[in-house]
């Protein structure tokens, strides 16, 4: 019998007629982009939603990352994880800076805070860490290093869209941080993102790099770019958000069977559950330890994909191995990094993902499985 492919994840969609009607009006008024009607409103509703006071929404992610660490003016090195998708590294050195890389914590896979300051030299001016598979740093180790040593934090927080820390936002740590509303994330514009930050001076530059440098006027105030959201991806958005609830729980289910039916096997390291913090289920990674397990990480991957199921090695390899460094970093310097991208793979998630399909993944897994 030849069963649906299942990928690592599926867009959500709103109701088609509910995006037609959301449409409709840029027919009407004919405004497309340029920080239009849906644009404002979407804006103003995210701020609520994520409880952050300023927010600048931009075209996608990685140029929201790239603005908010260009607003800063920074030089020298930053140091940041390499366990991360390409656009953090990239981000920072397209801005003509140093990554300077930190070892994650083996529990949340973020950066190990404790291991910061050892990496700081006269030259360093920003942290930039990521908050990975909807997980949260350690915002408060971070802020105290940072104030210490008068560092800018810019967080990536692609994978923590409505997370909240002790019902604080995650938006609300550090001097910015960087949402993704690409098609595969929890909310979603199409392609999109945003910078959320608490000072309004900061988001007008942010404006002002996203918007050819212009704030009002006719001068261009900085040499900046063009990363605005259009009209069609907010409207995508503002359906998307009236549902977010119901899609947060939809995702929150198939994870609570993923970890009822995978627990109780020492080969198998789950995602871990931090204190305080109220995740929205981004992604489920899973360790393959194949000593106790049994099987390797890629021989469980190649199993899956042989019964058309698709999981995906979110983040291997580490960004510090890219052959465009090739020659200015050692993986070796991140061993525990190292050793989680090894293992990792990051099983199908998605908010339509039936049980029953989660079962069945979970009964493949298991097969071979030796503990
Ligand atoms: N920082 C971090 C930590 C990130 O993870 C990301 C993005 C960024 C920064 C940058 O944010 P953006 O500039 O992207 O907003 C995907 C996503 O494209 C990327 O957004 C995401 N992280 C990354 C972790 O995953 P790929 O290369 O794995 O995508 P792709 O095309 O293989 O899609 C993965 C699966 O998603 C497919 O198997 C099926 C599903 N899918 C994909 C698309 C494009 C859909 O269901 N619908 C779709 O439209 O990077």
């Amino acid at each position: 019998m030849k069963t649906e492919k299942i990928l690592v994840t599926r867009s959500s969609m709103p109701p088609f007629e509910e995006y037609v009607e959301e449409i409709r009006g840029i027919w009407e008024d004919r405004w497309l982009t340029n920080f239009g009607k849906r644009h404002q409103e979407l804006q103003e509703r995210l701020k609520s939603f994520l409880g952050v006071k300023e927010l600048t929404l931009f075209s996608n992610g990685h140029l929201a990352l790239e603005a908010a660490i260009a607003s800063f003016r920074l030089e020298g090195e930053v140091i940041t994880t390499p366990y991360t998708f390409a656009s953090t590294t990239h981000a920072i050195v397209r801005n003509g800076l140093t990554p300077v890389f930190c070892d994650i914590d083996e529990m949340t896979y973020c950066i190990n805070a404790k291991k910061i300051e050892e990496l700081i030299t006269p030259k360093t001016t920003a942290i930039v860490p990521v908050h990975v598979y909807g997980g949260i740093c350690d915002v408060d180790k971070i802020q105290e290093i940072a104030q210490k040593h008068h560092l800018k934090v810019i967080y990536d927080g692609a994978h923590a869209f409505g997370v909240k820390k002790n019902g604080v936002g995650v938006g609300c740590f550090g001097d910015a941080t960087m949402f993704s509303f690409h098609a595969t994330k929890v909310f979603h514009t199409i392609e999109g993102g945003a910078v959320a930050c608490k000072n309004s001076d900061l988001s007008d530059i942010l404006h002002e790099i996203e918007n050819f440098g212009f704030l009002s006027g006719d001068d261009a105030v900085w040499a900046g770019g063009n990363a605005k959201l259009s009209e069609f991806s907010a409207a995508m958005g503002l359906c998307n958000l009236r549902r977010i609830e119901t899609s947060i729980l939809s995702r929150k289910a198939v994870v609570e069977r993923y970890r009822q039916n995978l627990k109780n096997h020492a080969g198998i390291i789950l995602p871990a559950q931090q204190q305080g913090v109220e995740t929205t289920y981004s992604y489920f990674p899973v360790r393959f330890i194949e000593d106790i397990f049994g099987e390797d990480r890629d021989s469980v991957s190649e199993r899956l994909a042989e019964k058309n199921i698709f999981a995906r090695k979110y983040f291997y390899p580490l960004t510090s191995a890219f052959s465009c460094y090739s020659g200015k970093y050692s993986v070796y310097d991140t061993p525990i990094a190292e050793k989680v991208s090894n293992s990792i793979l990051c099983l199908p998630l998605y908010e339509e993902l039936c049980l029953d399909d989660v079962d069945r993944i979970c009964e493949i897994i298991l097969k071979n499985c030796k503990d």
